[in-house]
C-alpha cells in the first residue's frame, strides 16, 4: 500500500541543504524512530504523533487521535507497511529492543501511560499498556543502557507540585521484565524539551535540554554508572537562550553525532571533543514549528542524513552528506 498523501520531490529544496520527503501528513506532531522490528536485520523507520490539531491537556481524551506508521525506504521513496490508530495520545515515541529477542518493540508514550508496540506478522499490534505516572509524559528514549541486551527505558514526566512555581520533570529509568520496573529516577529543575540516548566514547550516554518556558537551549550529558544516571556537564548550545525541544544522538558512520533543533529552527549538528560538543555544521529547517528530528543512514544518500518534521501539516524533510 502507498501512502496516498505521499509526496515526492527530492529535487525541490525547502530551505537551501534540505529536501522534501513528505509534503503533508495526516501526523500533525511527527516524532521518529527506528530499528529492526522484524529481525530480518534490516532497520524500519517508525513515525509517530497527534493527528489534528492541537488540545490543551485539560481537554477530554474523547475524539482525540493519534497514529503510528511504520515505513521502509525501498525503490526511493519511502513506503508505509503497516499502521495503528488505536492509541488516543502520542506525545513521542522510541525503538529498541526491549525483551533481547532481536526484534526492536516500539515505546510511545501519553496520558499517564507507556504503551509497548509490536510488528507481528506485518500487522502492528499493542502488546503492552502500563500506567506509569500521576504527570504529564512528555518524552521518552529507549536504549540498552547495562549491556545485557534488553534496553531499557527513560521516561520524562513533567510535573508541577501543589503551589510550586517553577516545574519538576522527573527522569525515571524503567528495566523491562514482563511488567516495567522503575530502577532509578532523577529530578531535575525545569522543564526538559527533549532527551536521547546514544553512545559517546563507547559508553551509553544521555543527552537532554533544560529550559523554563522562555529560556533554554542548556544541554546536559550524562553517563551511567549501571541504571543511574549520573550528571557530567553542561553545555549551552542555542543562541540567545532560546528552547531547544528537538534532539537526537546517534553513532553513525563509526561517530557520535548529536543534533540540537531549536525553536528558531537552526538545527546545529555537534560532536564530542574533549568532554564537550563542538559544532560542525548548521542545517536552517523549513518554515513552521520543528516537531522532530531523527539522525538515520536509511536512504540512498551519502554520509549521514538528518531526517526533520516541521509545520503544522506534518511535512517531513531531510538534509544529507553529513
Ligand atoms: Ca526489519
Ligand atoms: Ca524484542
Ligand atoms: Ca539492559
Amino acid at each position: 500500500m502507498w501512502w496516498p498523501l505521499l509526496v515526492l520531490a527530492w529535487a525541490s529544496p525547502l530551505v537551501a541543504g534540505t529536501q522534501l520527503v513528505v509534503a503533508a501528513s495526516e501526523i500533525a506532531a511527527t516524532r521518529f524512530g527506528e530499528g529492526d522490528l522484524d529481525g530480518d536485520g534490516q532497520g524500519e523507520l517508525v513515525v509517530g504523533g497527534r493527528v489534528g490539531p492541537f488540545r490543551p491537556v485539560t481537554d477530554a481524551q474523547e475524539g482525540r487521535r493519534a497514529r503510528i506508521e511504520v515505513q521502509v525506504y525501498q525503490r526511493g521513496q519511502l513506503q508505509t507497511i503497516a499502521a495503528l490508530d488505536e492509541l488516543p495520545v502520542v506525545a513521542d515515541i522510541a525503538v529498541a529492543d526491549i525483551d533481547g529477542d532481536d526484534r526492536a518493540e516500539i515505546l510511545a508514550i501519553g496520558w499517564h501511560r507507556l504503551w509497548t508496540l509490536r510488528l507481528e506478522r506485518g500487522k502492528l499490534v499493542v502488546a503492552g499498556e502500563q500506567v506509569l505516572a500521576a504527570g504529564r509524559l512528555v518524552r521518552v528514549a529507549a536504549a540498552d543502557l547495562d549491556g545485557d541486551g534488553r534496553a531499557e527505558v527513560i521516561l520524562a514526566e513533567r510535573r508541577q507540585p501543589p503551589g510550586a512555581e517553577v516545574v519538576v520533570t522527573t527522569l525515571g529509568v524503567y528495566r523491562y521484565g514482563g511488567q516495567w520496573q522503575e530502577v532509578s529516577r532523577l529530578d531535575l529543575d525545569g522543564d526538559v524539551g527533549d532527551l536521547c540516548l546514544g553512545q559517546v566514547a563507547g559508553r551509553p550516554s544521555l543527552a537532554l535540554e533544560l529550559g523554563t518556558e522562555e529560556i533554554g537551549g542548556l544541554v546536559q550529558t550524562y553517563a551511567f554508572d549501571g541504571l543511574v544516571p549520573r550528571w557530567r556537564a553542561d553545555q549551552q548550545l542555542t543562541r540567545d537562550h532560546i528552547r531547544a525541544l528537538n534532539l537526537d544522538l546517534r553513532s553513525l558512520a563509526g561517530r557520535a553525532l548529536l543534533v540540537v533543533g531549536d525553536i528558531a529552527g537552526s538545527v546545529a549538528l555537534l560532536q564530542p571533543l574533549g568532554g564537550r560538543w563542538v559544532g560542525t555544521t548548521t542545517v536552517a529547517a523549513p518554515p513552521g514549528p520543528l516537531r522532530g528530528l531523527h539522525l538515520t543512514q536509511l536512504f540512498d544518500a551519502e554520509g549521514v542524513q538528518l531526517l526533520g518534521a516541521s509545520g503544522l501539516r506534518g511535512a517531513v524533510w531531510m538534509a544529507d552528506g553529513f
